[in-house]
């Protein structure tokens, strides 16, 4: 993956943030774009879908006729828009299967001034994004949900410029997530664009966190970017009277230590303070929530004291319209129904969700579970593969990592039990360690051992480098029925947190019958009854995330009338009709929420 270390003036010698020397490369991305000075670049893009790939040697040049006897065979100003961000597929009735290159085109005014170096940052591009301005290749990226930018100063014109950005969402064996997985497809630019104006040195990322297993011990750090590395660098947080100052390095890196008296953020009180970080000419505001969290034998505790997980799996899929989704109004409408659920914790899957969603989380007071698409089978033995998947982890954890909602990092769902796995994914759960010692890392597992109405006995090997393990079971839906669960006994091989992160079973809202009737919500809601009674019995249980909160878009169920590729396990439908399930799982969660207190 070639990103825009070439254009960085960067000093990046000793910035790791404690991560070891064989690491890869650290994350290129700016930290916090969300409160920089930015200039959108969201909007109407003209578009040339190109499935013959005729592209590749000259759409970049954005060219138009010198003259009218000249030949250009293609012309961005005469095609048609597509708004950014969304996916092309819910934009284009012909696109909703498509899968390959579409070229997106973006003009723009832009006044350069002295001292301001411009970064172009995209929130997401599913799946391939490799950008140009001016008829330069800035650079490419991989990852179909995290962010990435290009510093551009050099190449930016006074006055109008072009960019155009190939996008390919095709699938690739050797991809992350590969070829097979159980969620739509959704190409093109799926997040907000934006150019970022910093100064010549400017502040890149910075950690702000209590000191592992302390509540009064602020420990952070502070990286810069520029040929000005050694800096004094001021850390405040009004509100607790914290006004600190401390220098940076040779490069560019700066740790810090201070006591302060903060209010702990929790689900019931998400307190969140403002803090600015400011060197020379450059400032950062952001705000941050402080808490801490830690496994004790076979409990999660939250802020010291264990805490139970009562939460919902979601996709980021739009409410109400389909495609995915991007804005802070679908944030809104999906973490209030978790909310309605009477959740405290949601599992956003299979992938790093968009940046609204965490910073509405760190607000509302809901926990998080993030994931990388390292889903079923990949391709294990691959380096590329698994570089592809670390700069996943790295970027995902670059992005979130002040943020006090999320308290897990997710390696990966459902992959098979064999030996190349269990070494890729123990290489990334050590980077994850290593990048961040504050949170715990997990991943949704499904090899367990017993079978029918045998007991049943956790015993993935991944368990043993993981801080709390997830479970993914469908006795009911998959095998069995529903009511099989009241005969299953649970053992775990491990003495570690369990999450069961996902059951269910698939309903269509509005649809009644009996109880043993499939795809009725009676089916699924007599599920969740049995499965509620079950899992409580499972050894060191600590929370739980049903799968689905909404319906949502997916290749693999084709039934017409019921699916019509829709996965239906939604507690909620696509149109926001809440089932009967939602109704049991909310009442077992106030109910838990009773006598939590
Ligand atoms: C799973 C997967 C999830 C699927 C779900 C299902 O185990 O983790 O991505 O959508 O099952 O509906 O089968």
């Amino acid at each position: 993956m070639k990103r825009s270390l070439l254009l960085l003036p960067v000093l990046f010698a000793g910035w790791a943030f404690a991560a070891p020397a064989s690491a890869p490369a650290p994350s290129t991305l700016i930290a916090n774009v969300a409160n920089r000075a930015t200039v959108s670049l969201d909007g109407a893009w003209r578009v040339i879908v190109d499935p013959f790939d005729n592209g590749k040697d000259r759409f970049f040049h954005d060219a138009k006729p010198k003259d009218k006897s000249d030949l250009v065979e293609y012309s961005f100003d005469a095609s048609p828009v597509m708004n950014v961000p969304g996916d092309w597929n819910t934009q284009r009735d012909a696109l909703m299967f498509y899968e390959g290159p579409v070229w997106y085109r973006r003009m723009f005014n832009y006044h350069k001034r002295d001292a301001i170096r411009t970064f172009v940052y995209f929130g997401a591009v599913n799946y391939k994004a490799t950008v140009y301005l001016n008829g330069e290749k800035l650079g490419e990226h991989e990852g179909g949900f995290t962010p990435f930018n290009f510093e551009c100063t050099s190449l930016l014109r006074e006055g109008e410029n072009s960019l155009v950005v190939e996008v390919n969402n095709a699938r690739h064996a050797d991809a992350v997530p590969g070829i097979k997985y159980d969620w739509w497809n959704y190409g093109g630019i799926t997040r907000d664009v934006s150019l970022i104006e910093v100064p010549e040195t400017f502040i890149q990322d910075y950690w702000v966190q209590l000191a592992k297993g302390s509540q009064d011990e602020v420990s952070g750090s502070v990286q810069l970017n520029g040929a000005q590395a050694a800096q004094k660098i001021t850390v405040s947080i009004p509100e607790a009277g914290v006004h600190q100052t401390f220098n940076s390095d040779a490069n560019g890196r700066g740790d810090f230590h201070f006591h302060a008296r903060l209010e702990l953020w929790s689900p019931e009180h998400p307190k969140l303070y403002d803090v600015d970080l400011t060197i020379g000419n450059d400032t950062v505001h952001d705000q941050i929530g402080f808490r801490t969290v830690e496994v004790q034998g076979s409990k999660i505790l939250l802020n010291g004291k264990p805490i139970f997980l009562r939460g919902i799996s979601m996709h980021e899929e739009a409410p109400f319209r389909e495609g995915r989704a991007f804005s802070p109004e679908d944030a809104q409408t999906l973490l209030g129904w978790a909310k309605d659920l009477g959740c405290n914790f949601v599992r956003l899957a299979h992938y790093p969700h968009n940046e609204n969603e965490v910073r509405l989380a760190d607000r509302m007071g809901l926990l998080l579970w993030s994931e990388i698409p390292v889903y079923w089978d990949i391709d294990w033995t691959n380096p590329a593969t698994l570089a592809n998947a670390e700069a996943q982890l790295r970027d995902m954890i670059a992005r979130d990592h002040n943020r006090a909602a999320v308290i897990l990092w997710s390696m990966s769902n459902e992959t098979p039990v064999k030996p190349e796995r269990l070494t890729f994914i123990r290489q990334l759960a050590q980077e994850a360690h290593d990048m961040d010692s504050t949170r715990l890392v997990t991943s949704a597992l499904n090899h367990v051992e017993g079978s029918g109405t045998d007991p049943r006995t956790l015993s993935d090997p991944l368990g043993d480098v993981l801080d709390v393990l997830g479970l993914n079971e469908y006795l009911g839906w998959y095998g069995g029925t529903p009511q099989d669960a009241d005969k299953i006994e649970w053992k775990s091989n491990y003495n570690k947190p369990v999450i069961v992160s996902e059951f269910g079973a698939g309903a269509v809202a509005g649809r009644h019958g009996d109880k043993d009737e499939r795809w009725t919500e009676e089916y699924q809601d007599n599920l969740f009854q049995h499965q509620l009674a079950m899992i409580q019995r499972i050894p060191n249980l600590v929370g739980l995330t049903p799968w689905v909160l909404m319906d949502f878009r997916s290749p693999l169920r084709i039934l017409p009338g019921v699916q019509d590729y829709h996965n239906r396990k939604g507690v909620i439908s696509n149109r926001g009709q809440r089932k009967l399930a939602f109704y049991t799982l909310q009442k077992f969660y106030l109910d838990r929420a009773k006598d939590a207190k």
